[in-house]
């Protein structure tokens, strides 16, 4: 601030002005006579912000003085606009303020403390990317005074950080004196380099260290371009690889050095095999002082090991080493005749590359060995039709059942799959007097007390072929009615699987292709005329009965022959089911399958072998999809 001073002046005596011990002005007189020694209305002004004014007088007064009158006013100077750049010492902005001014600094600078200078903060540069560009600040222009800037790399160690300045460089020197006022310093591990300044740049610096600091120091004064530097960073190399055999590694280089990465994989059909695991590829690293993180792997054939065996089938390969590694075939085959593949294919596998079997047809799936029904090995000559009921040939019925009970038999039965048996629901009851009173459908016999025995032919002796197996559940048909004989079916599960040959054989369901005037055979070991019983399996070739025709007959003895039943018989009577064939087989012949099927079981009739009486049996087609539920096979 400055004052100025002005006013009237009537005075001999004199008044001094006076701002910061430096007199401004000495004056007296009187305005209008005098104007050399008054300060007229001329302001005066201080230089600074402080003014004084001294008025003295004498010991006389010759004339009536009048004094003086002068007024004050404080005046600002804009410091910013009236000095010099040099006389501020601003280093980017000037602001006057009234009585003084100050400095102030661009967006990223920071007033030192001098209050006149800007400096940027840069103590904390971290740089750990394996590679980067460091360059002060506001490089190509000038760097900012009064900073002192710090960086710092910092790397894995086994990293070695390589320095390269650009040419352009310039940072403040002295001609006599080493970098006094600008420099950079450089620490890289335990070594020191620097200063250095000037407009040379340093040469290129491998330091072999992992950790570099960097700093850079600027005084307040000076005006130069800076630096810009590039580091890059390597390691040792490690040692050259060789590829496993069959196998490669990627990327493929020339070296390798600290932290590059390999991956091994193998061709196809081969896997890479480390420490007993096998994976289709594996990392290897370049580590610090040169060393690979493990040695390379080796590529081993992909091994499908040995095939999963086939119930009631067996596999053949196809190279005679039995080899099972990638691109080896095997055959799966079933036990023929008795056994067929389900589905229907070739059932070849190739082990594939994964080490899977691997069928064009079925995928990884295995297929499945069946038991073939309905075809025995022994067959009727056409010419050897039944005439009267005679004994069968051994074997031609191979899939008939006896049902024994302490040795004795008591019914019939018919062989499905290898695990099956189907008979007549009564078979299986406890009483089987429908007059008495404790009558009860769920009155079904213990499976341990009977026994299935198949490959049976002769009733009094041992057969060579026979095979007695237990039964574990018994199955009767829930629309059985014992009073009527309704759905007269049932089905046994046997305890273990029949093993099947020529002498047991399972039949075919029925698949409804059966005509309804067809002939059908009937096998049982049933009582004969005159009540006796055969000493062999016997079996009879009749007719199928006329639905209508059989109700009828029935009809007028009150007996209903209901839906779920078929009739067959001649009309004349003579051959028949009887006492002791219940369970047993009905079978016709089909000319589509050329396969012999189930297509009754003995249930019922009055008598046996009477005129225009019929034998009675159930009708297998309308109970299949409850066997094929209860037995678990497939359509
Ligand atoms: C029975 O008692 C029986 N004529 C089976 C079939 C016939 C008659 C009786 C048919 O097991």
């Amino acid at each position: 601030m400055v004052i100025s001073v002005d006013g009237h002046f009537f005075s001999l005596d004199f008044q001094q002005v006076e701002s910061e011990d430096q007199v401004l002005g000495t004056f007296c007189g009187k305005e209008d006579r005098d104007p050399e020694q008054t300060p007229g209305r001329e302001p005066i002004t201080s230089p600074g912000s402080y003014l004084s004014l001294t008025f003295r007088s004498d010991f006389s007064n010759e004339e009536h003085f009048t004094g003086f009158d002068a007024h004050y006013a404080a005046v600002d100077i804009d410091e910013c606009l009236e000095k010099s750049d040099e006389e501020l010492g601003c280093d980017h902005h000037c602001h006057n303020y009234i009585g003084g001014y100050y400095c102030s600094c661009r967006f990223g600078y920071i007033l030192h403390t001098d209050n006149r200078t800007c400096k940027v903060e840069c103590s904390n540069n971290l740089f750990t990317q394996r590679s980067g560009v460091i360059h002060s600040p506001d490089f190509p222009k000038s760097y900012p005074k009064s900073s002192d800037c710090m960086y710092r790399i910092e790397l894995e160690e086994g990293f070695f950080i390589t320095l390269q300045f650009d040419d352009n460089f310039d940072i403040e020197d002295h001609p006599e004196v080493t970098c006094p006022y600008d420099y950079i310093k450089i620490k890289a591990g335990l070594k020191d380099l620097g200063p250095f300044c000037g407009e040379r740049p340093p040469a290129r610096i491998e330091t072999r260290s992992n950790h570099v600091q960097f700093l850079f120091h600027s005084d307040n004064s000076g005006e130069n371009g800076g630096w810009k530097l590039t580091y890059t960073t390597t390691g040792d190399p490690c040692p050259l690889l060789e590829p496993p055999i069959n196998g490669k590694l990627e990327p493929s280089q020339a070296t390798y050095t600290f932290k590059d990465q390999v991956v091994i994989s193998c061709n196809t059909g081969y896997n890479v095999v480390k420490d007993d695991v096998e994976s289709e590829t594996f990392q290897m690293e370049c580590m610090k002082d040169g060393v690979w993180s493990s040695p390379v792997p080796v590529c081993k054939i992909a091994d499908c090991n040995p095939p999963q065996e086939l119930s009631h089938g067996f596999v053949a390969f196809s190279n005679p080493q039995n080899l099972t590694t990638y691109q080896s075939e095997i055959q799966y085959f079933c036990q023929q005749p008795y056994y067929q593949m389900v589905p229907n294919v070739t059932g070849t596998f190739t082990c594939d590359a994964k080490g899977v079997w691997r069928s064009n047809e079925l995928g990884t799936r295995l297929p499945s060995c069946q038991p073939v029904c309905g075809k025995p090995k022994f067959s009727r000559s056409s010419l050897a039709r039944i005439i009267q009921g005679r004994y069968a040939q051994r074997g031609i019925s191979p899939w008939i059942a006896m049902l024994q009970r302490n040795g004795r038999l008591f019914c019939g039965g018919s062989l499905i799959g290898n695990r099956w048996v189907v008979t007549a629901a009564h078979c299986l009851h406890d009483d089987l007097d429908p007059e008495n009173p404790v009558f009860r459908n769920t009155h079904v016999i213990s499976p341990s007390s009977f026994t299935i025995i198949l490959g049976k032919h002769r009733t009094q002796r041992r057969d060579d072929t026979e095979q007695a197996l237990q039964p574990r559940r018994i199955h009767v048909h829930p629309s059985y009615k014992a009073a009527t004989f309704e759905y007269d079916i049932a089905v046994v599960e046997l305890s273990e699987e029949a093993t099947l040959n020529d002498y047991v054989l399972p039949i075919c369901l029925p698949d409804g292709s059966q005509q309804k005037d067809a002939m059908v055979i009937v096998s049982g070991w049933g009582k004969q005329f005159l009540q006796r019983l055969p000493d062999a399996l016997m079996e009879i070739e009749i007719p199928l009965t006329d639905h209508g025709l059989c109700k009828e007959a029935y009809a007028r003895l009150q007996k209903i022959v209901t839906n779920d039943m078929i009739c067959a018989g001649e009309e004349q009577g003579g051959k028949d089911a009887c006492s002791g064939d219940s369970g047993g087989p009905m079978v016709a012949w089909s000319n589509r399958t050329g396969q012999w099927q189930l297509i009754g079981t003995v249930s019922w009739g009055d008598g046996c072998g009477l005129q225009n009486r019929y034998g009675v049996y159930s009708n297998v087609l309308l109970s299949l999809p409850w066997i094929r539920q209860v037995a678990q096979m497939e359509d």
